[in-house]
């Protein structure tokens, strides 16, 4: 089997490539490293097709034109699905990572404990380009460090890295990621433990221009809340179910602020508990559980009615049971209304969980847990 396949996702590229590929070559040939270089393209306008043509008479490269589909992180997936070499490895194409590096990420992967290698700014030896501004740089900190509960490593959204063919092929059917950081939902999805970081200095790009826009950094927040429901399965979910409760709590007091001026206050807490309880079911439908918001709208509404009610009758046992049956909760009634809410909202989530929410579907890879892959290996 090939040793190597190096996966370069292009758009608008053409200028770069001519000074990358023959960079990589090198350092492979210096490093007698038997390889081949895959670039996916989409289908870019500048000549980044002819281009690769004409490099591929001379240099081991693969050119893969995707005509149809747009987006960094799925151009990767085709790579690597492409590729036939035992170690998998992906960078920029626009210079950003230096190419003499990559026999050091070999070679850090072939150690037999590690299963991921990151080209890293952010160890000590490594670097990031003279030019970035408090913004760029604060910017890039934060996206990193909300990446924290799923790995130690300090740069694990950078687009240089390596992987072993085998740790790929363990994941890819539950890969579904948003975005531009593929690199990060390699590690999580292929439960990566053993990540060594070797330094680099990264160069900003010098030709042509950058695609990581804006939307695509609002696109991390949704992959990052997705790893979040792979990772911690009901604990993410609950964490999202009680933290819109909460912001239920606010639009039942402003509601009822805003109706008891001009209505009589029976019918002001009616429509304030049934607005907040409407408003609480559209984020959960879209949030927390947004894996079933394609499921009809109006059968999950009544369900979820019900599921509330459900939860507001076992908050008032609780908190009955409670202060009747114990002398100690007796004085303290409100200590016994709060466990009567947690109870409530606990059978609340559950049935929002299983019944209101359910998976019908639970082989969907948008949706499969940790958990549930594990069950499937
Ligand atoms: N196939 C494909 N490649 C893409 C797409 N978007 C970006 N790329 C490539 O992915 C690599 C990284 O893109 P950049 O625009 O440099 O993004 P970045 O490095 O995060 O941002 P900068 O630091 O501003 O350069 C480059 O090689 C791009 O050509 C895309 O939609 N499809
Ligand atoms: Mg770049």
């Amino acid at each position: 089997m090939l040793q190597l396949s190096i996966i370069i996702p292009t758009y608008c590229e053409a200028e770069n490539l001519t000074v990358l590929i023959p960079r990589v070559n090198h350092a492979l040939t210096d490093a007698g490293l038997d390889a081949e270089i895959i670039v996916v393209d989409d289908d870019s306008p500048d000549g980044t097709i002819q281009v690769c043509k004409e490099l591929a008479e001379n240099f081991p490269l693969r050119l893969i034109t995707r005509k149809k589909e747009r987006g960094l992180s799925t151009a990767v997936i085709a790579g690597l699905d492409a590729a036939t070499g035992d170690i998998l490895l992906v960078m920029d194409a626009d210079l950003s990572h230096p190419p003499e590096k990559i026999p050091e990420l070999v070679s850090a992967l072939n150690q037999p404990q590690t299963d991921f290698v990151i080209g890293s700014r952010y160890i000590e030896g490594g670097s990031t380009d003279q030019s970035w501004g408090w913004f760029r740089k604060w910017n890039s900190r934060v996206a990193t460090w909300l990446s924290r509960p799923f790995t130690k490593a300090s740069d694990p959204l950078a687009g240089f890295f390596a992987l072993k063919r085998q740790s790929f092929l363990k994941s890819r059917q539950i890969l579904n990621p948003v975005g531009y950081k593929i690199g990060l939902e390699l590690i999580v999805k292929s439960r990566c433990q053993n990540v060594t970081e070797i330094p680099i200095d990264f160069a900003d790009r010098v030709a042509g221009t950058s695609k990581l826009s804006f939307k695509e950094q609002l696109r991390y927040l949704k992959h990052l809340k997705r790893l979040f429901d792979f990772k911690f399965q009901n604990y993410a979910y609950f964490l999202q179910f009680a933290l819109i409760g909460l912001t239920g709590v606010f639009v039942n007091l402003q509601m009822l602020a805003l109706l008891s001026n001009w209505m009589i206050s029976p019918i002001a807490v009616a429509l304030a508990i049934w607005t907040s309880m409407s408003t609480n079911f559209l984020l959960n439908r879209n949030i927390t559980f947004s894996y079933a918001k394609h499921a009809p709208i109006l059968k999950q509404y009544l369900r979820y009615c019900g599921s509330c009610l459900t939860g507001a009758i076992f908050n008032w046992l609780t908190t009955m049971v409670l202060s009747r049956s114990f002398q100690f909760f007796e004085k303290r009634i409100l200590l016994a209304a709060f466990i009567g809410i947690l109870v409530g909202m606990g059978f609340n989530f559950l049935l929002c969980r299983y019944l209101v929410f359910s998976k019908h579907k639970p082989a969907d890879e948008t949706t499969l847990t940790d958990k549930e892959l594990r069950h499937t290996e």
